[in-house]
């Protein structure tokens, strides 16, 4: 599916972080709501490959695999039949734009964390997406109480150009780690750049750190 990306995009962003693009040098404590080099927006931008896979609830599917004690494959039927959360939260997308409250219903990644018990070994964890798009998070980023995999935003069902039936919200990262269409969790030991890490993006992505390349 990779191969039908748009392409044109994809070298515009990979020259960005050859080139050090958008950097301000400047860095801010996370006390700052607006991190560095960020603008306020109040639409909401669709940033993906060029490709919005069409995935129903019906047919969706999420595996948890790699370094846990119990590995699954959930549906959308047992997803939703897991603790259900509601959570406040900012983007910020590499692309220097910021979205502040938004309302996301979903699962707290701490409960999927609940259920799978990741081994000691486990430190980084990468995500696998319906369009074939991989991103990798520290073990410790994907933990925090600020996340979840969600289901509806402003009350409503994800739409399919956002990422819908679920993807990740990790408000503490760029939006890029933030997978849509989200199908895979892999639990491993050592770090793995996903799409847009090997064409040089930060492995963590801190935006208050202006992480944005690596
Ligand atoms: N599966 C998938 N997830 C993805 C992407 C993508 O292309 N495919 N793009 C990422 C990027 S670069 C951003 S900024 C956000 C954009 O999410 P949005 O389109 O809902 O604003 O999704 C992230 N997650
Ligand atoms: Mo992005």
């Amino acid at each position: 599916m990779l191969d039908k990306v748009k392409a044109k995009l994809i070298e515009t962003k990979q020259k960005w972080a050859g080139e050090g693009r958008l950097l301000t040098g400047e860095s801010a404590a996370p006390t700052v709501r607006l991190p560095p080099g960020q603008r306020e927006v109040k639409n909401w931008p669709i940033l993906d490959l060029g490709i919005q896979p069409e995935v129903t609830t019906a047919n969706w599917k999420l595996e948890i695999d790699g370094l846990v004690e119990a590995p699954t494959t959930l549906d959308f039927s047992a997803f939703m039949a897991l603790p259900q959360v509601e959570m406040l939260s900012d983007i910020h997308c590499v692309t220097q734009w910021s979205r502040f409250d938004n309302t996301w219903n979903g699962v707290a990644t701490r409960d999927v964390l609940a259920r799978v018990r990741p081994r000691p070994e486990a430190r980084f964890v990468i995500q696998t997406s319906y369009d074939g798009y991989t991103t990798n998070l520290p073990l410790a980023d994907f933990a925090g109480e600020d996340v979840l995999l969600a289901h509806r935003w402003e009350g409503e069902a994800i739409a399919r150009e956002h990422g819908g039936p679920v993807r990740l919200v990790l408000p503490k990262l760029y939006f890029w780690k933030s997978a849509k269409w989200l199908t895979k969790l892999t639990f491993v030991a050592e770090d793995q750049p996903g799409f847009w890490e090997v064409r040089g993006y930060h492995m963590r992505g801190d935006p208050w750190k202006e992480e944005r390349y690596g």
